[in-house]
């Protein structure tokens, strides 16, 4: 009898799994999902508690991570790691939860991880972006980050916005909004930092790049300061279609089923990331069978990839 997913997707769980593992590198997502190394890290995580605050994003990095079908990230999250603060899901709000923000960040003083998603505006001292207010004084986005950031155990920089500015950095970008690397750097701040670029960033991305940190410190990182266990191939080298830009068979219309998506905006062969063999929504698809790479894990997007419908 076909189960649920069956129905909904035309993939059995089993199918699904099998896809996942296939596809996960090196300490892949799939490992994660064994119970024993869940049991494991639960122990070991247990007083590893992570602090989420979001500045300039959509709140699309949230959103990927917790949008996880079978099993769920938000499981592994809220039960495995110790995700003790996150706008996004958590139900307190206000003074009350800036207040056990501040104590969980003192009481675990060198031991938590900070996650950063959106970017910081530094301009007009950073009032473009209020988080929060405590005792009748308001938080900026900077005020927050340059304190806990200084206290944490580990930054992660979790999407492009966070990582290198993104979309708030882009062209004109009035509010001087920057990436968490460069803002720490100004502030002489040398709290180690993964950058876990994509807009938004792959949910495996973020958990395998937490999980490592946690269990065997920082993985190894290119030169944007990125998890090469993720961002170490180039798109376009390991592209179903590269027989096909070799063979000079060129799709020109997006909807076109066959053909190297070059001339239609593809920025693959400027972009490191394995989505070509992860995949998303579960494992379904990725962004060149339906449309083009945009470049979203690059450190120059999007006005690098601009216009996205034009060849690089
Ligand atoms: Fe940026 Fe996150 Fe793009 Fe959005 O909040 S990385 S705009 S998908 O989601 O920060
Ligand atoms: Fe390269 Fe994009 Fe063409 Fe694939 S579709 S071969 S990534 S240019
Ligand atoms: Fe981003 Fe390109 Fe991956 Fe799509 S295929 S998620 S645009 S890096």
């Amino acid at each position: 009898m076909k189960d649920e997913q069956t129905k909904k997707t035309g993939v059995s769980r089993r199918s699904f799994l099998k896809t996942v593992t296939g596809t996960a590198a090196g300490i892949g997502i799939s490992q994660m999902f064994n119970p024993a190394l869940i049991q494991a890290l639960e122990k070991g995580l247990k007083r590893h508690p992570v602090l989420w605050v979001q500045g300039q994003g959509c709140t699309g990095c949230s959103v990927s991570l917790l949008n996880s079908v079978e099993p769920t990230i938000a499981d592994i999250l809220l039960k495995v790691i110790s995700l003790q603060f996150n706008p996004t899901v958590m139900a307190s709000e206000g003074e009350i939860a800036m207040e056990n923000l501040y104590a969980i960040a003192k009481e675990y003083k060198g031991r938590f991880s900070l996650a950063v998603e959106g970017a910081i505006p530094t301009a007009a001292d950073g009032r473009y972006c209020i988080v929060g207010e405590m005792r009748h004084k308001e938080i900026t986005m900077m005020d927050l980050v340059q304190e806990l950031a200084a206290d944490a155990g580990s930054v992660l920089a979790i999407g492009t916005c966070a990582a290198y500015g993104g979309i708030p950095a882009a062209e004109g970008n009035v509010t001087g909004a920057t990436g968490t690397m460069d803002f720490l750097k100004s502030k002489g701040i040398t709290t180690p930092t993964v950058n876990i670029p994509g807009c938004p960033p792959h949910p495996d991305w973020i958990v395998g790049s937490l999980v490592h940190l946690l269990t065997k410190g920082v993985p190894e990182l290119d030169d944007a300061g990125r998890p090469t266990l993720f961002y170490g191939e180039n798109i376009h080298d390991n592209c179903p279609r590269l027989d096909m830009y070799d063979e000079g068979e060129m799709a020109e219309i997006l909807s076109d089923p066959k053909g190297c998506r070059m001339d239609l905006g593809c920025k693959g062969p400027d972009t490191y990331a394995d989505c070509y063999k992860r995949k998303w929504n579960s494992g379904m698809n990725w962004c060149v069978d339906n449309s083009v790479c945009i470049g979203c894990v690059e450190p120059g997007f999007p006005d690098g990839s601009s216009p996205f419908y034009e060849p690089a």
